[in-house]
């Protein structure tokens, strides 16, 4: 297993990806604002504010590694634990804190589980709740871009529990046959729902299986954000460069519940989930960056009241949005409404 960041700020120096300062702060502040919302979410959904959401606590270092590596161009095919995947490569907060509270200005009009992340502009698509289908959409794409001989590559991002699913298989073997440029991430967070990953697979781990299916698997430790990021980077590379696809299993654990609907402590014993704890992806990098001395613990404090700030304002704002229109129900089903979609739109606005 890829590791860089071992514990009490120590570090393999010859494995240490070259960002500057700069951008390693940068890395530290997502990921402090990915925890702060999936913890926010939490609060307004037991407050009734929100409808519903999932938590990516522990993910922090698999999203901001991989999304970090991602240019532009490139395609990203999310998750719906992976909103901060789509906040690195441009969505901004105002635009997911839309989706959640499910308001007027949400892309998807409230119609959808408030985390099916998606933005045309930066070739975010729609994540679903079906586990594993975004697999063959990447790998579609990835098909093409090849076709064309574009320089682009697809990133796509899922569970182990994905594994288990035809379309996995499918999506794999396509990919491995056509040489397609598909960076298959996965984030290992050990449970599906309450399954734990044993009962999931026989195989030694998720990495192995790309061997049956001609290509490179690489496994890197879910929790550290710079061996994530060397290797989704060195995998884009590959894949834009011609080399084809290739599996990361990111192994990590899942801090928190599977959603708000979820209570992790019927299913998981504490001394596994305080081992875990100890290995929590945001105080390991950031003991890193002070053994580097790239922050300071002051620095950091500030950074973080400047993320709950940064937080407030926007779900501030997203609430003094309306909920969209009950009209909104019945648009984008045809581009041009037919009479009994018209007719059913009168009668459900009482006209
Ligand atoms: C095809 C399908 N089967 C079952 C479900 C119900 N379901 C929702 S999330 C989930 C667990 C998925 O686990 P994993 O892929 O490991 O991702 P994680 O949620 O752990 O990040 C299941 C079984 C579903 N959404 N889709």
């Amino acid at each position: 297993m890829h590791r860089v960041i071992r514990s009490n700020g120590q570090f393999d120096r010859k494995l240490e990806p070259h960002l500057s300062n700069d951008y390693l702060k940068q890395i530290y502040r997502w990921m402090l604002l990915i925890r702060k919302l999936s913890e926010r979410c939490l609060l307004l959904q037991r407050q009734g504010r929100i409808g519903f959401c999932v938590d990516s606590s522990g993910h922090e270092a698999c999203q901001v590694g991989a999304a970090s590596a991602l240019t532009p161009k490139d395609w990203l095919f999310p998750y719906y634990r992976d909103a901060g995947m789509c906040l690195i490569k441009g969505i901004t907060l105002s635009v997911l804190v839309n989706h959640i509270m499910a308001n007027a200005d949400d892309a998807a009009y409230g119609r959808q589980l408030p985390v099916h992340w998606t933005s045309r502009e930066h070739n975010i698509v729609s994540s679903s709740s079906f586990v594993a289908n975004r697999l063959s959409h990447a790998v579609g794409v990835g098909y093409a871009i090849k076709y064309k001989n574009d320089d682009r590559a697809c990133l796509t991002s899922f569970g182990e529990g994905s594994t288990s699913q035809g379309e996995f298989h499918a999506a794999l073997n396509f990919a491995g046959v056509w040489k397609v440029p598909v960076v298959f991430l996965c984030e290992n967070n050990q449970y599906a729902i309450s399954l734990p990953a044993r009962y999931q697979t026989a195989s030694e781990s998720i990495a192995i299986k790309a061997e049956a299916y001609g290509f490179e698997g690489v496994q890197v430790d879910g929790t550290d954000v710079l061996a994530v990021y060397a290797a989704t980077k060195r995998a884009l590379e590959k894949a834009r460069s011609g080399g084809g696809p290739t599996l990361i299993e990111a192994l990590t654990y899942r801090l928190g519940g599977h959603s708000s609907s979820d209570d992790p402590a019927k299913y998981r014993n504490k001394e596994e989930s305080d081992y875990w704890k100890r290995r929590d992806p945001i105080p390991l990098f950031l003991e890193y960056l002070k053994e580097k001395d790239i922050i300071t613990t002051e620095e950091a404090s500030k950074m973080e009241q400047s993320v709950e700030s940064e937080l407030l304002i926007a779900f501030r704002a997203g609430e003094q949005v309306p909920k969209p229109s009950l009209a909104t129900m019945f648009r984008d089903v045809y581009s041009e409404m037919p009479w009994h979609i018209e007719e059913e739109l009168h009668e459900a606005l009482g006209e």
